[in-house]
């Protein structure tokens, strides 16, 4: 049995990948997660739950750089059924706003409750007596009554990091209950908007009529008692040090040139950069694009939008398919609109070093983040952070989290193809002057609430919630 740990972080994949080299099997996966609770996993001798990322792989719980790590096996068809079934086609496309159509299997549902109690007991088995939990994501909605039942003695946080639906959509899910059910075992229910936690409340209250006010809910007990569980909206962010730090080096900024230089150095270059998901607006950025360039509002000689779609969700069906369109709309731009030595779109279906990220955002002069629906987007504050030179500009849908404190971005309804042409073409044109204070005031944001913050504010409310316990 694993060593005790007072702190336990519980997510679907661990923050390593198995490598090839039998010298040094795992490498660390970069992510934001782990930069978030490294610092207290540290202080508290923490362990993390999680599925290491390959199929019927089974290793003994073991310490990797500091971090106490403990895996969780998963079949061939736990990952087909459980993770790319229910996960990311039901509960994914249900909780942003049915953009894709969710797919409801019972086989699915039941891998989930298996799956989500095999988290549920590793976490139980690894958290010292008293000690806090903090479970992540919509892959492991159960498990906080699960771990309640196995455990009453732990404290249990747990963190939502896509949108959480209007009743209305919510209401589709056959296992409605159940889920809301699984929610509330956790002592704090955190959201990246203020909304996301109102219609969790309102689903609470129509689905099991439990009364909440003010994020506070009262969940009946077997006592016949009821206790209080906390729902409430922590928005996410980044570690912008290390982006300012990355953007500031002398070798990134030479790269950002050489890449501008590459691109013929053209008046402007528009940037997106997004996992290649159906939620991020793709599509209709393609379209308000290549509809100013026919229209004759921009011209292939002046601008060149780069678009990084980073492979995702390979297996789903969804995304065969959206790959397939998005490709597709490239080639008819580029097609229609490319003269020989132009190029309208520079489209990259690749995974790129952060390094090299932060040389994109510092070459682009218009990021472009037009996500239909978007727990948060993190790739928005990327940017903000990144431009240490005070330079660029954001376009910034509504729909996505970030657009409740980026509020100086250019925001755009992406389903409104004329605005979106119009907030393009805006960006592009922006005054020097206008551009400076919206980028200043952008920066002063993701600065003073940063991953560390969110963190913060998450773990203080939940320790609250421990006090009140004892
Ligand atoms: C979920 C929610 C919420 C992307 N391509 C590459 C790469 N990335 C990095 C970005 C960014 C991250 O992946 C993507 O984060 P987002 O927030 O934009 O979106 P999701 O992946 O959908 O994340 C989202 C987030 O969880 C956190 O709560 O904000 O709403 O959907 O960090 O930079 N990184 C590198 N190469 C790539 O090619 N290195």
């Amino acid at each position: 049995m694993a060593v005790a740990s007072d702190f336990v972080v519980v997510s679907n994949r661990l923050p390593v990948d198995r490598t090839d080299d039998e010298t040094e099997p795992w490498r660390r996966s970069p992510g934001g997660l782990v930069t978030a609770v490294d610092p207290v996993m540290r202080r508290n001798a923490g362990a993390w739950v999680g599925w290491p990322g390959q199929p019927d792989v089974t290793v003994e719980p073991f310490d990797f750089d500091g971090l106490r790590l403990v895996p969780v096996t998963l079949s061939r068809d736990d990952v087909q059924l459980y993770y790319e079934g229910f996960s990311n086609d039901t509960i994914w496309p249900l909780y942003h706003d049915v953009i894709a159509a969710p797919t409801y299997h019972r086989a699915w549902w039941d891998a989930y409750v298996r799956v989500n109690r095999r988290f549920a007991e590793a976490a139980s088995e690894v958290a010292a007596d008293n000690a806090t939990v903090w479970v992540h994501d919509y892959q492991l909605q159960l498990v906080p009554q699960m771990l309640r039942e196995l455990r009453p003695d732990v404290t249990i946080g747990y963190f939502h990091h896509i949108p959480f639906p209007a009743y209305g959509i919510y209401a589709q899910l056959p296992w409605r209950k159940q889920v809301l059910e699984g929610l509330l075992g956790a002592d704090v229910i955190g959201f990246q908007r203020v909304a996301d936690a109102g219609n969790f409340a309102r689903a609470v209250r129509r689905q099991l009529g439990y009364d909440t006010k003010a994020g506070s809910i009262a969940v009946p007990t077997a006592d016949g008692g009821t206790r209080t569980a906390i729902a409430k909206a922590y928005p996410i962010s980044i570690d912008a040090s290390v982006y300012e730090e990355l953007a500031r080096r002398p070798d990134i900024r030479a790269r950002a040139a050489e890449i501008r230089e590459s691109l013929g150095n053209p008046k402007a270059i528009l940037l997106g950069v997004d996992r290649l998901d159906y939620t991020k607006g793709i599509g209709h950025r393609l379209k308000a694009y290549g509809e100013l360039l026919t229209d004759g509002r921009l011209s292939v000689h002046d601008v060149t939008l780069v678009q990084v779609a980073s492979p995702s969700r390979e297996r789903v069906q969804t995304y065969m398919q959206l790959r397939d369109e998005i490709e597709l709309a490239v080639g008819r731009i580029n097609g229609d609109a490319d003269e020989l030595g132009t190029t309208a779109i520079q489209y990259l279906h690749h995974s790129y070093p952060r390094e090299e990220m932060v040389a994109l955002y510092l070459a682009a002069d218009v990021m472009l983040v037009t996500a239909l629906r978007d727990g948060m987007n993190l790739v928005a504050k990327e940017y903000v952070a990144s431009r240490v030179d005070g330079g660029g500009a954001l376009v910034l849908s509504e729909f996505t989290g970030a657009a409740d404190e980026l509020t100086q971005a250019i925001s755009v309804n992406p389903h409104d193809i004329a605005g979106l042409k119009d907030a393009i073409m805006q960006a592009i044109e922006m005054p020097q002057k206008e551009r400076d204070r919206r980028m200043r005031a952008l920066r002063r944001r993701v600065r003073e609430n940063d991953v560390a913050r969110w963190s913060q504010r998450f773990l203080t409310d939940l320790d609250s919630a421990r006090r009140s316990r004892s």
